[in-house]
C-alpha cells in the first residue's frame, strides 16, 4: 500500500518486506559486523521463523545475505527462535539458539559457520546430535528459551544462561559447558525475581567502572558490575539491574534489591524488546540491538507488507556520575549520515509558548538541545507542590516548572506532533525531581493506533543543564535524555507530518517559569540498506 509508505524508515535497519522480530547473535567477524534477525519470510505478521542475515563495515549501511538458518529439522521445525554468538578465544564461533520442535518443545541448539573462513558467513551447520539441552525438570516444556552468549569462569568452563520461569517467578537458569555440545545445570540459579513471569532474552554482560570501554563479556574484575536483563514476557519491556556477579558461585546480586530485573530500570521507557548486546573488539565497546515493534494493528501491517524496525545500535557505558544506570548512546557511525547544520542559541521559550524552529526538512534528523530554567531560585519558594501528579502527563497540561521540550514530527498547524520533554517537580522536601517524557497521544490522527504518554523519573545532578539527544526517522523518534541515563523509543504514525511538511518547535508549557534552549539540528541522509550483490563477487 503506497499509502504507507512515509512510514518506511531511512536509516533504520529493516527488511525490504515481511516481519522481523528480536536481533539474533550480533557479532563481529573478518571485517564485517553480523545482525540475524527473527524473520517470517513469507508474511508481515509473527510466524514460520528463521534468522534473517546482513551485513555492515559500520553497523549504518547494511546488505541483506540470505537466509542463515531455516526450521527444517526436528528440533526447529516450529520455528528458529533467538540465540546468540560466542567467539571462542581462537576465533572459532559457536551459535546457541532456541529451537520449537515438532512437538512444540523449546529447546536448545548448537549451529556453527560451515566455512570459518567466509567473511560473510554464508552457510551455517547445525550440529547434528541437537538438541544439545531440553526442558530440565519442573521447568515447563514451553518455558526454556533464548541461550545468552557464552562466557569463561575461572574453573576454564564456560556459561550460558536460559531464561525461563517457575510459577510466576522469573529465573536465570545457569549450565556449563566446555565443549558446547554438553551441557551441566548448575543447581542454583543465577538470579530469580518473584511476581516477573517469564525471562526471555536474558543478556548478562560486564561494565567497567572506571572507564569508558566495554568489556569483553567473560571479564571479571575489581573495577566490573555486571548487568542482568530480561525481557520481561508479560509486559513486552527490557528490563536491567546492575550488580555484583561472582564467578565461582554463578550467582548475581542486584546493587539495590528494589531496583531488581524486572522492577526496577527499563532500558527504554517506549518501544524496545527482546534486546542484545555483543563485544565490539574492533572500538572496544558494548553494543546493543533492540526490536522496535510496531503499535499499529495487524491489518496496517498487512497493508505496509511489513512490520519492525531494529533501533540504531547503542553504545552501552556504567554511569559513575549516578553510579545507578547505564548509560546508552547511538553509535558514533551515525554521525556519518549528517548532512547541513543548524544551531540556535540561547532561545528564549516563555512560559506557554511555542517556537517553530526553521531547520528544512525534518523527517531525518539528530539533534542535541540543552535547557536550562531561568530563575528557578526566586520561583522555587512560591511554586505549589504538584509532585502528586505523578510521572508524564499529557505535554499540553501546564503545571510550575513544564513540561518543557521538542515537539518532533509535528506539521505545521499542530494537528500532530510528538513532545519529548522535560518536566521537573518540587518533592514535599522542597527538593526537585526531573521527568523525562514522550507524549504519543496527538502523533498521529489514525485513531487505531496506539497513543500512549510513556517516560520516567530522571537523575539530574547538581549543575547539569537538562539535555537530550534525539533521532528522528519518518516512523520512529529515539531519545536519549542525560546523556542516555534514560531512552524512550517512539514508534508514531504521522498522517500529515510528512515529508516536506513534517516540522520541529521548541515548546514550554510551564506556568511559572521561562526557559531557555540551546540546540543543534543535522539533517540526516538515508543509509544504503539492500541486498548484497553476490553474484558479482567472489567470497
Ligand atoms: N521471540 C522469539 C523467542 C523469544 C521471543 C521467538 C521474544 O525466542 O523468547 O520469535 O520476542
Amino acid at each position: 500500500n503506497a499509502m504507507l509508505s512515509w512510514q518506511r524508515t531511512a536509516y533504520h535497519f529493516q527488511p525490504e518486506k515481511n516481519w522481523m522480530n528480536d536481533p539474533n547473535g550480533p557479532l563481529y567477524h573478518m571485517g564485517w559486523y553480523h545482525l540475524f534477525y527473527q524473520y517470517n519470510p513469507d508474511s508481515a505478521t509473527w510466524g514460520n521463523i528463521t534468522w534473517g542475515h546482513a551485513v555492515s563495515v559500520d553497523l549504518i549501511h547494511w546488505l541483506y545475505l540470505p537466509l542463515a538458518m531455516v526450521p527444517d529439522q526436528h528440533y526447529d521445525r516450529k520455528g528458529v527462535w533467538t540465540g546468540s554468538a560466542t567467539i571462542l578465544p581462537g576465533g572459532e564461533i559457536k551459535i546457541l539458539y532456541t529451537g520449537d520442535d515438532d512437538n512444540s518443545i523449546q529447546v536448545q541448539n548448537l549451529a556453527y559457520p560451515s566455512n570459518h573462513s567466509d567473511p560473510l558467513l554464508l552457510n551455517w551447520t547445525k550440529y547434528e546430535a541437537n538438541p544439545v539441552m531440553v526442558p530440565p525438570e519442573g521447568i515447563g516444556l514451553s518455558d526454556f528459551r533464548d541461550p545468552t552468549t557464552a562466557w569463561v569462569g575461572p574453573d576454564g568452563e564456560w556459561r550460558v544462561i536460559v531464561g525461563s520461569k517457575i510459577n510466576t517467578t522469573g529465573i536465570a537458569l545457569v549450565y556449563h559447558t566446555t565443549n558446547f555440545t554438553s551441557y551441566e545445570l548448575v543447581d542454583h540459579v543465577l538470579h530469580s525475581v518473584a511476581m516477573t513471569g517469564m525471562w526471555e532474552c536474558i543478556d548478562f554482560y560486564p561494565v567497567s567502572t572506571n572507564s569508558s570501554f566495554g568489556l569483553e563479556t567473560s571479564m571479571v574484575g575489581p573495577d566490573v558490575k555486571h548487568v542482568l536483563k530480561a525481557s520481561i514476557d508479560d509486559l513486552t519491556k527490557d528490563y536491567y539491574a546492575i550488580g555484583t556477579y561472582d564467578p565461582v558461585n554463578d550467582t548475581w546480586t542486584p546493587d539495590d534489591a528494589s531496583m531488581d530485573v524486572g522492577i526496577g530500570l527499563k532500558y527504554d521507557y517506549g518501544w524496545l524488546y527482546a534486546s542484545k548486546s555483543f563485544y565490539d573488539p574492533v572500538e572496544k565497546r558494548r553494543i546493543l540491538w533492540g526490536w522496535i515493534n510496531e503499535t499499529d494493528t495487524e491489518d496496517d501491517d498487512f497493508a505496509k507488507g511489513w512490520a519492525s524496525v531494529q533501533a540504531v545500535p547503542r553504545e552501552i557505558l556504567y554511569d559513575d556520575k549516578t553510579g545507578t544506570n547505564i548509560l546508552q548512546q547511538p553509535v558514533k557511525e551515525i554521525e556519518s549520515l549528517r548532512l547541513n547544520s543548524t544551531e540556535f542559541e540561547d532561545i528564549l521559550i516563555e512560559a506557554g509558548s511555542i517556537v517553530p524552529l526553521d531547520i528544512g526538512m525534518a523527517t531525518q534528523l539528530d539533534m542535541f538541545a540543552e535547557f536550562e530554567i531561568q530563575g528557578i531560585d526566586s520561583f522555587k519558594a512560591t511554586a505549589a507542590t504538584e509532585s502528586n501528579i505523578t510521572e508524564c502527563i499529557y505535554a499540553e497540561t501546564r503545571t510550575s516548572y513544564g513540561p518543557f521540550g521538542l515537539a518532533v514530527l509535528a506539521d505545521g498547524s499542530l494537528s500532530e506532533l510528538t513532545p519529548i520533554y522535560f518536566r521537573v517537580v518540587e518533592n514535599d522536601d522542597g527538593r526537585l525531581k526531573t521527568y523525562f517524557c514522550a507524549d504519543e497521544s496527538r502523533s498521529s490522527l489514525a485513531p487505531e493506533v496506539l497513543h500512549t504518554v510513556y517516560g520516567s523519573e530522571i537523575p539530574v545532578l547538581d549543575g547539569e543543564k537538562y539535555t537530550v539527544r534525539i533521532l528522528v526517522d519518518h516512523s520512529i523518534i529515539e531519545s536519549f535524555a542525560q546523556g542516555g541515563r534514560r531512552v524512550i523509543t517512539s514508534r508514531v504514525y504521522p498522517t500529515q507530518a510528512i515529508y516536506g511538511a513534517a516540522r520541529l518547535f521548541l515548546f514550554n508549557n510551564a506556568t511559572g517559569i521561562n526557559v531557555t534552549a540551546s540546540i543543534k539540528v543535522w539533517e540526516l541522509n538515508s543509509a544504503f540498506i539492500r541486498p548484497f550483490p553476490l553474484d558479482q563477487v567472489e567470497h
